[in-house]
């Protein structure tokens, strides 16, 4: 298979397009260029979740359940993982979302007492 065939099907473009016109090349004195559609892949954030030594590891689980969508056994995993060595990856997101789970984390542990901190990195 061609690079070109390749792109188009990883695009999800169909092998025939049904408006040949749409993705035919355009002729300009001679001239022929392609117009061909970028596919956007929006920047990825991590949301990290840092270790203190006040909240409860049974606060971070249900947190790592609710906000992140871990399984129980995940989240467990994932608490003792960041519990032992200071931080851990709790979800990726385009950079909304990751910041709307931070204020989500800050705002839940605020309202427990808790001093649970979480930021966002770039991928
Ligand atoms: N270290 C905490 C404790 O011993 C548990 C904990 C785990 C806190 C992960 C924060 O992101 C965290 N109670």
């Amino acid at each position: 298979m061609s690079a070109d065939r390749h792109l188009d099907r990883c695009a999800g473009r169909l092998e025939t397009p049904r408006d040949p016109g749409a993705d035919a090349p355009v002729r300009d004195r001679g001239v022929a260029t392609k117009t061909r559609e970028k596919v956007a892949r929006p920047p990825k954030f991590k949301v990290i979740l840092f270790n203190d030594d006040y909240t409860p590891m049974e606060f971070v689980v249900g947190l790592l359940e609710q906000v992140f969508g871990k399984s129980p056994a995940e989240a467990t995993q994932l608490m003792l993982q960041i519990h032992r060595s200071g931080l851990g990856i709790a979800g990726v997101y385009v950079l909304e979302v990751a910041e709307t789970k931070v204020v989500t984390v800050h705002r839940m542990a605020e309202e427990r007492g808790h001093p649970l901190r979480a930021g966002v990195e770039k991928e």
